[in-house]
């Protein structure tokens, strides 16, 4: 029986573990990238690690997310960061260079190699046939370390692609077509590999933007192979030696297969507030629109903003719309300088913004009170732009540029000609903004810098065999890592401050929650199916652990989620009958009992003594995940290892 493609690449980066569906297995990991929002815990991990110098083929340090420089504490974090960097033998990408995953992939990513980064959005660089996968910073950190990374093997699905996307339809429509049809939880567990005879007719950049949103998914990761199309854009960027072709076996087995004729789909969009509340935009109407936003790591290669740039080139932005650009790295913004679309934008009234995620993490540009923003990012949880009551719609560069001259909510169909986009041949290369590591000579000499901003980590969790404490928060299906850790301008400087982060935790689905947990002292969280989807955010974990909470029990978890809550010493359980979780309310007394025992069977009970009445859970741990509880957390666990 063949292979699929991400099997193939699984079993070259097998450590350990059988390529079972559902069954954990170990892999090595070639390259890691992180981002700054949480690189600052990652790198401190590393520290408390003890690991002298990196391990992997390649690691590089982004600064993308925290770039809006309101205080010390950005700034503070960004030059830790470096700091580690240089004694550790990691690249650093400087403030400016741009958004990790859109560099990444333009500079560093190789077909068949393993990525792991501590951002969901990782599996971008799954659009040149790498396996990328977003981890929690600590799972980054041990990576770094030359520790395998550990998931559970996955289903495979293949969406077999035909025909040719019509003009204005975009790569864009594909991925938001696929969450209609799949749903935010469709992917969990889950390895979506694009195939069939549409693959050669999308771009890498458009292949990019599929995978990233992918994320979106809950997917463990997707991927495209590595053909001519590859071939050609790693050649334009300098680094053919990179290429090498790859495939899936013919005779490939795939658990489940979509179908997808791109010529018949038509401009879409994400209606507020999920990214599977998907409708075409011709169906949605022309609503008024108030922002317009263009880039993130999904939407800001230079092919999408040559498009957008062709749309609003001679024409000026409707007076009711603000529209906010930011061109995804450095590279994209120094070519849109020299072939003169840079003018174009500029000249249409665009606010150009530096090369970072900006907008999309809610780092400037709210929208207006009950504002309507367009953004051709990947989320739109509410809240996440800054503006409680805002609706963000998720739509292409096409729409989104058409949508910002007419001010309403434009299908780009209407502008009538096709676009005609020239892409360069080959990319203008320089790197001067990846700063190299000292050597390992030089490296002892090189000081790590905190800043007062850095706080210590919060003490492990030891974990006892009777546990007894309230329901302190009972939340439904779908919440976001954004509902339970929210980020934004103000909340996001302190990533390595857990204490003040406390203060915001769940805040959009009960304000008094931390006082709760610190009035109790402890706590259970009771949630709905796909429980922790969204960002990789390891602080969605370290700071609950912070506030006392000792198990989460839920109908489902989404996979990066389940994995920080194990790294911080939490047990995510889940409920044997789903059904259980109407019985239990926000207050209850409860108590875990028996849990060294239930770690060994997997069967645990719950009673609830609010209502006299025991609930079956079930928390089925591998040998590895169960000696991390006990431990207390990962970090232990690692380090234990190591001594
Ligand atoms: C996001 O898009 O939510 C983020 C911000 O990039 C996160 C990472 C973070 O919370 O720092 C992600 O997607 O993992
Ligand atoms: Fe940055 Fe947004 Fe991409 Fe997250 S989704 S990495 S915040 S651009």
């Amino acid at each position: 029986m063949g292979q699929t493609l991400s099997q193939k690449i699984i079993a070259n980066h097998l450590v350990c573990g059988e390529m079972n569906v559902g069954e954990e297995i170990g892999i090595r990991i070639d390259q890691t990238l992180t981002q700054d929002a949480t690189g600052t815990m990652a790198y401190l991990e590393l520290e408390a690690m003890g690991i002298d110098r990196v391990k992997t083929e390649l690691s590089v340090a982004y600064i993308d997310h925290n770039t809006l420089q309101t205080g010390f504490e950005n700034a503070d974090d960004h030059r830790f960061i470096g700091s580690v960097c240089k004694k550790r033998g990691v690249r650093f990408s400087r403030p400016g260079n741009g958004i990790c995953h859109q560099v990444h992939l333009e500079r560093f990513g190789v077909p068949g190699k393993t990525l792991i980064g501590s951002d969901s959005h990782t599996p971008t660089g799954g659009g040149i046939g790498m396996l990328a996968m977003g981890a929690g910073g600590l799972d980054v950190a041990v990576a770094m370390g030359g520790g395998e990374y550990y998931i559970t093997m996955p289903k495979m699905v293949k969406v077999n692609l035909t025909g040719k996307l019509s003009p204005y339809v975009a790569a864009k429509d594909v991925i938001l077509e696929v969450l209609r049809i799949m749903s935010v939880k469709g992917g969990v567990g889950k390895i979506i590999e694009y195939q069939g005879p549409g693959v050669l007719t999308l771009s890498v950049p458009e292949r990019a933007t599929i995978t990233n949103m992918g994320a979106e998914l809950g997917a463990t990761t997707s991927i495209f192979p590595s053909d001519e199309i590859t071939k050609a854009f790693l050649e334009a960027q300098g680094r053919g030696a990179d290429w090498s072709e790859l495939k899936a076996d013919d005779d490939a087995v795939y658990d489940e297969v979509i179908d997808i004729d791109l010529s018949t789909l038509e401009p879409l969009a994400a209606m507020p507030h999920m990214p599977d509340n998907v409708r075409k935009v011709r169906e949605i109407g022309k609503i008024k629109v108030d922002q317009v936003c263009i880039g993130s790591c999904t939407n800001s290669s230079l092919s999408d903003m040559l498009k957008v740039a062709a749309i609003l080139k001679g024409k000026k932005v409707a007076p009711n719309v603000s529209l906010a650009i930011a061109p995804g790295s450095k590279q994209v913004l120094s070519m849109l300088a020299t072939c003169g679309a840079l003018t174009d934008i500029i000249d249409a009234g665009a606010r150009v913004l530096e090369s970072a995620c900006g907008p999309c993490i809610g780092m400037g540009q709210s929208p207006n009170s009950a504002g309507i923003s367009l953004r051709t990012f990947n989320r739109n949880f509410e809240g996440r732009s800054g503006t409680a009551d805002a609706g963000i719609y998720l739509v292409s560069p096409e729409v989104a540029a058409a949508s910002a001259l007419t001010g309403v909510l434009t299908d780009p169909r209407e502008l009538g000609e096709p676009l005609n986009i020239l892409m360069p041949e080959k990319f203008l290369i320089n790197d001067n903004m990846v700063e190299l590591p000292a050597t390992p000579e030089e490296a002892p000499s090189v000081e790590v810098i905190y800043g007062p901003n850095i706080k210590p980590f919060p003490d492990s969790n030891v974990l006892k065999d009777e546990i007894d404490a309230p329901a302190i928060l009972k939340v439904g299906d779908n919440i976001t890592t954004d509902h339970i850790m929210p980020a934004g301008a103000k909340i996001l400087p302190y990533r390595s401050n857990i204490p003040f982060l406390s203060q915001f935790c769940f805040k959009q689905c009960d304000e008094h929650f931390a006082e709760n947990c610190k009035a109790a002292g402890r706590g259970f969280i009771i949630g709905g199916a796909n429980y922790g989807q969204g960002s990789s955010r390891e602080h969605a974990a370290l700071v609950p652990l912070y506030l006392g909470i000792k198990a989460v029990i839920t109908k489902s978890f989404a996979r990066i989620h389940a994995a920080n809550l194990i790294n911080a010493g939490i047990m995510p359980l889940t409920f044997q009958n789903p059904d259980d979780y109407d019985k239990i309310e926000q207050g209850d007394a409860l108590v875990l009992k028996n849990v060294f025992a239930s770690l060994d069977s997997g069967n645990f009970v719950l009673v609830d003594e609010t209502k006299g009445i025991e609930i079956p859970l079930v928390g089925v741990f591998t040998d590895r995940q169960k000696d991390i509880l006990k431990a207390g957390d990962l970090l232990q666990y690692t380090k234990g290892k190591k001594d």
